[in-house]
């Protein structure tokens, strides 16, 4: 009888671990949560972690960059924020879709709704998605109407959730957008947006200088509002304006509200946060912490943030199941049309680490930003130097959860997130502003191109030369060693592979970036 009781009691232990072991499993690495988190012009060297001054401190993604992979050849696509939120989401080069350049609030939806992207390949797993922050990539179909239904937009291509700003801090329409709707409308005060021409009466930088509380520097002289200059026209919608010193907190708060809303399914969030992007407008309680100004404090701000993102997972019990995935959108600015002090305050800090350029350039600092990975228990700290895209998260979290969708130009480079080979991509076409150059290994061909060799008001270097630029990126990070003449095989090789993927018209940029 004894004997009986104790095998039935094996067999009941025995099926109870066979049955819950594989759930077990399934559910922390099958399906993990994914919070992607997203900073606005976060350069190479802005964090501690990749070398940033003891000033500006950053423990929270450093902790992540220390128990994660950090990438040191980790990219954006491009060096602008608006076609490295296209690559990153649909897995496909911006330079593809001749929309993908910096948008005006006003400006149509550039992804396809037919599109795939990271959110709709999760969506058919089985995923809940949402974004929260900013958006950037246009909405509708052109013609908004901001007092109705705002669609197509990211619900339209592939998010269940969104709670977003429309495109900049820095243009109108200064409200956040929820599901379609913008937030707090008062019927009776309809919103208008125009970028050309302003509406009758409203005060302008220009016609009002004495009601602003930040000064431009260039650009950014329409519509005010909260005391800052913006890009673009607006009236009405006084109810639904944000507070851009609490916009951080806000979107925080909408972050935190989604993690705990789905904490019982597998989740993706694409947390895109507005720092240090300008206006830099950190909340009162960061003033001061940097000692380099409102971008610095911005920076410490969102790293603040980030720590309480992570506390969150941490207090709801979802840490070990969650994958963490941290870049910015392209390389750092310091005058990026305010007056912040953002260059005379910065001290020894250097925002592009060693790299050369920064925003806007083909040199190194436009593109490639700080990425990594943190997944508690399941990667273990590693510093890589696999060459990897954002664009190459959509094929690699694809293949993480068992899904065949992918795209042409999306690497499945799984195994270099998770840090298990430092084996990345072999080769990466790179855009700023319509142009594009190529990095194969170590080594970086930048076409020439006509157009100043910097744009000035931003004292940014882009990378237009009229001869032929090749650097080896290892030797030479800070591509001060033009070796395009002591080595013509090189760049002949280097060419035709960069032909092969972007066709004759490799160095044919559409448009020249002009700043206002
Ligand atoms: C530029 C703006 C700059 C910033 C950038 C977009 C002017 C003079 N400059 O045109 O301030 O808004 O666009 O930045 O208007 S991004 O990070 O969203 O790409
Ligand atoms: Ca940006």
């Amino acid at each position: 009888m004894k004997l009986r009781i104790l095998l039935l009691l094996g067999a009941v232990i025995a099926y109870g671990c066979s049955t819950t072991k594989p759930e077990k499993e399934k559910s922390t690495s099958d399906k993990p949560n994914i919070l992607l988190i997203y900073l606005d012009d976060l350069g190479y060297g802005d964090m501690g972690a990749y070398g940033a001054s003891k000033n500006l401190k950053t423990p929270n993604m450093d902790f992540l960059a220390q128990n994660g992979v950090q990438f040191t050849n980790g990219y954006a696509t491009s060096a602008t924020c608006t076609p490295s939120r296209y690559g990153l989401l649909t897995g496909t080069y911006p330079w593809k879709n001749t929309n993908a350049k910096i948008l005006p609030g006003t400006a149509p939806l550039i992804i396809g709704t037919d599109q795939l992207t990271i959110p709709k390949m999760l969506k058919s797993q089985g995923y809940a998605t949402g974004i929260v922050g900013k958006w950037h990539l246009g909405l509708g179909n052109g013609n908004v109407n901001w007092n109705a239904t705002i669609s197509p937009g990211p619900n339209e291509v592939g998010f269940d959730e969104s709670y977003i700003m429309a495109a900049t801090q820095d243009r109108v329409p200064t409200v956040y957008i929820e599901n379609n709707k913008v937030v707090g409308l008062d019927p009776n005060d309809p919103i208008e947006v125009d970028y050309k021409e302003n509406f009758e009466g409203e005060p302008t930088a220009k016609t009002n200088p004495e009601m602003l509380d930040m000064k431009w520097h260039h650009g950014h002289n329409n519509s005010i509002v909260n005391g800052i200059p913006r890009i673009g026209f607006m009236k009405g919608g006084a109810s639904a304006k944000w507070d851009d010193y609490k916009m951080a907190d806000h979107f925080l708060d909408k972050a935190k509200q989604y993690i705990q809303s789905h904490k019982s399914e597998p989740f993706f969030l694409y947390y895109a946060l507005q720092q240090p992007h300008v206006p830099r407008t950190p909340h009162p309680r960061f003033k001061g912490k940097s000692g380099m100004g409102p971008r610095g404090d911005a920076i410490i701000e969102a790293d603040w943030c980030i720590g309480e993102i992570i506390n969150t997972l941490k207090k709801e019990g979802l840490l070990e199941n969650t994958l963490v995935i941290l870049s910015s959108d392209n390389g750092p600015v310091l005058n990026d049309g305010y007056y912040d002090d953002a260059e005379e305050k910065l001290g020894d800090h250097q925002p592009a680490g060693v790299l050369r350029g920064g925003k806007y350039s083909l040199f190194e600092a436009g593109a490639r930003v700080p990425f990594l990975t943190y997944w508690k228990g399941k990667i273990k700290p590693l510093k890589s130097d696999a060459i990897v895209c954002q664009m190459d998260l959509l094929a690699s979290i694809a293949s993480l959860v068992g899904s065949e969708q992918i795209t042409e130009d999306s690497q499945d480079l799984l195994n270099a997130f998770l840090g298990q080979t430092t084996v990345g991509r072999e080769e990466l076409v790179l855009e700023a502003t319509s142009r594009t150059a190529f990095r194969k290994n170590d080594w970086m061909l930048i076409p020439p191109y006509k157009g100043p060799t910097s744009l000035k008001k931003v004292k940014i270097e882009i990378g237009n030369d009229n001869e032929m630029q090749l650097y080896n990126l290892k030797e030479d990070p800070s591509q001060t060693n033009n070796l395009a003449k002591v080595h013509p095989d090189k760049v002949k090789q280097m060419l035709e592979a960069f032909k092969a993927i972007r066709g004759e018209d490799y160095n044919k940029s559409t448009k020249v970036y002009k700043l206002r």
